[in-house]
């Protein structure tokens, strides 16, 4: 067996006044918990660092780009890779960021590994990019992620870290089954991902009710059909006045939950997980190279 003992670490709400020293405390303190259990991967949700700021409109870039990174590690956020170095604990941490690439300045919502040395090894930017651009008034509350952000165009990498083939996704991502495929046919064995999800859905609200319904079966299904663990850790509660699911959990390639959160605040989901299960359903039902028929998916690419 390859036990990787991770923890999904969930976040409570992170208010717009939270400064990013008392978030990184936080973050600290949950990879010292974590530290203290024996994990040796923690996974911090998605925008990490901030409130979740496309909930708002403004035309005003300067105060959107308040929300972003520049650098990472920056002075603000330093103090969790050095920690991670010092207890030889990884983590993966979702972030805005802020970069100038190709002659311009580019916005992505991004996560990265971080291994146990305390460095950068695996970047993602999400692909799935929810909700609108425009200003919508009539919603309770904006979802403006197609106007803050670009589609991020790294694809979805995958690299072999602390003995496992490790890959990310984001949020929304974790909706679609081509993530975890795409990811699978490159032989993944855990997808570790991060998550807000306002339980109110203003064009669906018939689903409200289903949130945390649809977040498991997202993950449980593309666990299973690739025999991957899944691991998914929410900021979640009600952060200004919004409310998100928690429900952060770790999936086996079996596609059960193994652990799960029972609190809408900061909380560690723990478990041991066995890389080498992935084999058994890798070679099996999902093996790849003797079952599917890509021939027959065309029109999965072609619209
Ligand atoms: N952050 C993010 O991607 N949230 C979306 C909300 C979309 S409403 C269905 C999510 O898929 O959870």
């Amino acid at each position: 067996s390859r036990i990787l003992t991770v923890a999904a670490a969930q976040l409570g709400p992170i208010q717009r006044a939270d400064t990013r020293a008392s978030v990184v405390r936080r973050l600290c303190d949950l990879l010292r918990q974590a530290a203290g259990h024996g994990c040796d991967l923690v996974v911090f949700p998605e925008l990490a660092l901030t409130t979740f700021f496309p909930r708002w409109y403004t035309e005003d870039q300067t105060e959107i780009d308040a929300f972003f990174e520049t650098a990472l590690p920056s002075a603000e956020t330093a103090p969790l890779f050095a920690l991670a170095g010092a207890l030889k604990v990884g983590f993966c941490l979702g972030y805005a960021e802020l970069v100038e690439e190709d002659g311009r300045l580019r916005r992505f919502n991004t996560s990265v590994i971080v291994d146990k040395s305390g460095e950068i090894v695996l970047k993602y930017r999400k692909i799935h990019l929810p909700g609108h651009a425009e200003h919508e008034p009539w919603r309770a509350f904006q979802h403006l992620e197609k106007r803050y952000f670009e589609v991020g165009n790294l694809n979805w990498p995958v690299r072999r870290i602390m003995g496992g083939v490790l890959g990310m996704a984001i949020c929304n991502d974790r909706r679609w089954p081509e993530t975890y495929r795409v990811m699978g046919l490159k032989g993944v064995e855990m997808v570790l991902i991060g998550y807000n999800t306002p339980r109110h859905n203003p064009p669906a609200p018939d689903h409200d009710r289903l949130s945390e319904f649809h977040n498991q079966l997202s993950m449980q299904a593309g666990a299973y059909q690739n025999g991957t663990w899944v691991v998914g850790a929410a900021k979640c509660g009600v952060e200004e006045g919004c409310e998100m699911i928690g429900a952060s959990s770790i999936i086996a390639p079996s596609g059960q939950i193994v652990a799960q959160a029972l609190t809408q605040d900061d909380e560690l989901v723990l478990a041991r997980c066995d890389l080498d299960m992935c084999a058994s359903y890798k070679e099996t039902t999902f093996n790849f190279a003797k079952h599917r028929q890509p021939e027959a998916y065309r029109l999965i690419v072609e619209q």
